[in-house]
């Protein structure tokens, strides 16, 4: 873990860096002081209060420094210029899908709401490019980028908004909760937040059972991550070393509640202090950097050694879903981050450094085009159910399917026959 030096709280701490300690100090050995490594290459710093009138609309008010220059992206230690312009490619679809998915919705094709990942389209495709096949993914329900560089095609992630027959779920979901564990490896999204966390904790544990050191990576959202069962999910991990990487996604809303009022610690990577593990920033608006994070995270999981919490920042550039116009998001916020749009900062990144050139460009963004639109035909040719199979795999009957070890024999201790043999010392169950 790297701590050492102090922390400038950033709301105002006015304390002079050079003074000389008061007489009534205690010995710097009793002092603990500790940084998070920050990979930005701009630290905004913005208030935002409420300013409600009576039984007017919930409103708010922003304070800081929005017309500061965009900076540019920070190139990647690891990857390659083809790996960034895929990378770039998956953001494309991304954002181009969720545009599909909200004219599907217009045209009253859509069974539900549609829930889009706009502006955080780099976090996304970029932590989980850094995955290999084996490794594990528990998307959030703004992850479907991640469902898509983890090998879901977009017609699966349409279908499955339009309840149709052919969707992973047989239309039996309407939103976003599929998964794949055989194949890719997917764990299917969990509504309530922050349940995935210990879920994919426990995926690791059952590898580590099974002699295999793997990376899980999930999600949790500046509002998500107050929950009590993330810090249950993540303390465990940390004590087990479990291969979790937990992405902060700092989007600085909660549905209507901005972060200013979610929680008081400056950087929500500070909270990785307390369970012992490392924490990290990242602009999630930069794919190199959300990238070189999480696959350092991901080799410390491998290795055995533990999770890893990376705080994404960024900004929910939509209401929470379809159903929200974000009346209550102050304009220069938005145009701020509009600014900071992750695909047009790739975009510009690789073709200001020639990786691609604008006639390729255009050549990628009409083959995305028209991948999309195949794909969208043939989601919207798929039948709804049939009422018939109603019934059909809602519940776990007659061995539908078998829990199988995926890697190996789990290794565990042979059972005690008679448990007054029992020694104190085998009372508990040790997991390693
Ligand atoms: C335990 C729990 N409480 C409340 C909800 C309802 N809910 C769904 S999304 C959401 C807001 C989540 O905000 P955040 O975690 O910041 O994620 P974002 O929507 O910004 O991606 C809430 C309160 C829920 N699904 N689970
Ligand atoms: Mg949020």
């Amino acid at each position: 873990m790297a701590r050492k030096n102090s922390k400038s709280n950033g709301k105002g701490d006015t304390r002079p860096k050079s003074a000389a300690p008061p007489a009534d100090a205690q010995p710097t050995s009793d002092l603990r002081t500790y940084s998070i490594p920050d990979y930005r290459l701009e630290k905004p710093e913005f208030t935002i209060s409420q300013v409600c009138k009576d039984d007017g609309p919930v409103c708010y008010e922003i304070r800081g420094d929005l017309d500061a220059p965009v900076p540019p992206l920070r190139p990647s230690k690891y990857l390659q210029p083809q790996q960034c312009v895929e990378i770039y490619r998956w953001m494309l679809l991304n954002r181009k899908m969720e545009q599909a998915l909200e004219n599907l919705y217009k045209q009253g094709k859509v069974v539900g709401g549609v829930y889009f990942g706009l502006g955080q389209e780099g976090c996304s495709c970029a932590s989980a490019y850094a995955l290999r096949q084996e490794d594990w993914l528990g998307p959030m329900i703004r992850n479907q980028g991640s469902l898509l560089v983890k090998g879901f095609p977009p017609r699966d992630i349409m279908m499955q908004y339009m309840a149709k027959a052919g969707s992973p779920t047989f239309g039996k979901d309407a939103s976003s909760h599929l998964g794949d564990i055989e194949e890719r490896h997917v764990c299917a999204p969990i509504s309530t937040l922050g349940d995935l966390i210990p879920v994919l904790a426990g995926v690791c544990l059952g590898a580590r059972l099974q002699g295999r050191n793997i990376a899980a990576l999930t999600y949790i959202g500046d509002g998500g991550q107050s929950t009590g069962v993330t810090y249950e999910g993540l303390n465990f991990a940390a004590v087990q070393k479990l291969g979790l990487v937990l992405i902060v996604e700092n989007n600085l809303w909660g549905y209507s509640t901005p972060a200013d009022m979610q929680f008081c610690v400056k950087d929500l990577a500070e909270r990785a202090l307390a369970y012992g593990i490392p924490g990290v920033i990242v602009d999630g608006t930069d794919a190199c950097q959300v990238y070189d994070a999480t696959h350092e995270a991901c080799e410390r999981a491998r290795r055995g050694e533990g999770p890893t919490l990376i705080e994404a920042k960024m900004m929910r550039m939509k209401g929470h879903a379809i159903h929200d116009a974000a009346a209550y998001v102050p304009k220069p916020l938005f145009e701020y981050w509009r600014k900071r749009d992750p695909i047009a900062r790739l975009e510009n990144f690789l073709l200001e450094r020639k990786w691609l050139s604008p006639e390729q460009n255009q050549g990628l963004i009409d083959e995305v085009d028209r991948q999309l639109e195949a794909e969208r035909e043939a989601a919207v040719a798929s039948p709804m159910p049939d009422p018939a199979t109603t019934p059909q795999n809602v519940y776990c009957e007659n061995g539908c399917h078998t829990m199988k070890p995926k890697y190996g024999v789990p290794r565990v201790r042979e059972a005690v026959p008679d448990s007054t043999q029992l020694k104190t010392s085998e009372a508990a169950v040790h997991l390693r």
